[in-house]
């Protein structure tokens, strides 16, 4: 009786096991490497360690003559990042400058491993490229590559993540007391500036500031504070201090808009909560943010927010003036009426001449829809 059991061969009942020779499977693609291989394996991975070496040296050469560069040529680290900007436009406020940072240091980052990437690249089809029809050595599962090629891109993941985060909170952050607080109030198809504090506690009510004096906010009976409001034939002018900390408090009561400086690299929804009685039974509350602006001069604003007919129309300016200028302009508008329509121009007129008692960036648009022409700029707006 014969048989068969896996690799062995059984004779009879007191037969010995006897092992099955073993057939050899040829390996197509993994020879075992003669002498004369091995020793040309052995030499070539000696020149590739002495290159290694080289490279080193002259990577060490090249970040030292990159830095002597810097140094001599006048420049400084934060000359060079301030310059490198990947496209960011340039903003004129503190929160602005944070965001630029961040996204120059994650484009150093990025071009920092895109080199190491690009060289490795090339440097595997240089070292490697075909030679002869011999096939190469084969290799694979190299745990330490793998390992890297995990672990670096986490790195990477949490150290964006945890910078963004961290730029996020700052232009997030909200002063318990900032210099200037501004109610600005979106309505269909234009807006008010409500100057409600300057440099003093805003609960006391004694911000003498920021109020027409010996006249009574009709809503509340305490004093009224200082505003102004955009027409269809006046664009709406917010004025405030460089480098002070301004808070503004985002209201409406009829559609989202949304409030956008271009040059402040920002904008922020002002969503609708109806009516004040409304959203005190609602316990909502307003959207706030904050900014220090770091230039003078005039920006233009614009409604970000698709919110009705007139949407596009809903330009207006702000305009940021030294601090002296700012408290000029808040003593010229509380000497005016808060009856008289045309406070903002007088007061601008004012203070800082007739030239720019208007705003200067933008101009009222034609409100005639059946015009059929593009909105210029009327002499005088
Ligand atoms: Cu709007």
């Amino acid at each position: 009786m014969q048989g068969s059991t896996g690799g062995c061969v059984e004779m009879g009942a007191h037969s010995a096991t006897v092992a099955a020779p073993r057939v050899a499977h040829p390996i197509p693609y993994a020879p075992g490497p003669s002498d004369s291989l091995r020793d040309d394996l052995i030499v070539s991975e000696r020149r590739f360690l002495v290159r290694r070496k080289r490279w080193a040296r002259g990577g060490s050469a090249a970040l030292i003559l990159a830095a002597l560069t810097l140094a001599l040529s006048g420049c400084s680290v934060s000359g060079a990042q301030k310059d490198l900007r990947f496209g960011w436009p340039t903003g004129v406020t503190k929160e602005a400058t944070r965001m630029r940072v961040l996204w120059t240091w994650s484009g150093v980052a990025a071009l920092f491993l895109g080199v190491i990437v690009w060289g490795l690249i090339f440097w595997c089809c240089i070292r490697y490229r075909k030679r002869s029809d011999e096939l190469p050595r084969q290799t694979k599962y190299n745990f330490l590559v793998e390992m890297v090629c995990v672990i670096v891109p986490f790195i990477v993941i949490i150290g964006l993540f945890w910078r963004t985060v961290v730029v996020e909170d700052d232009v997030d952050h909200l002063s318990k007391d900032p210099d200037v607080l501004v109610t600005v109030d979106a309505f269909k198809w234009n807006w008010q500036f409500e100057y409600d504090h300057y440099k003093t506690t805003p609960k006391t009510g004694t911000d003498v500031a920021a109020v027409y004096p010996g006249v009574k906010d009709p809503t509340t009976g305490g004093p009224l504070n200082l505003s102004t409001v955009g027409s269809d034939d006046e664009v709406p002018v917010l004025v405030i201090p460089v480098g002070e900390t301004v808070q503004v408090i985002e209201h409406s009561e009829d559609v989202i808009h949304s409030f956008w400086v271009p040059e402040f690299l920002f904008k922020r929804d002002v969503i609708p909560y109806g009516t004040d009685a409304q959203q005190k039974a609602s316990g909502l509350a307003d959207n706030r943010f904050e900014f220090t602006a770091t230039t003078t001069g005039s920006f233009v604003g614009r409604c970000a927010e698709l919110c009705g007919t007139y949407h596009s129309q809903m330009n207006f300016e702000v305009r940021v003036v030294s601090a002296d200028k700012y408290l000029a302009y808040m003593k010229a508008l509380a000497a005016i009426s808060p009856d008289n329509p045309a406070r903002q121009s007088i007061a601008l007129g004012q203070v800082f001449g007739a030239k720019n008692a208007y705003a200067t960036t933008t101009y009222p648009f034609n409100t005639d829809r059946s015009s059929r022409k593009a909105s210029t700029q009327a002499a005088g707006s």
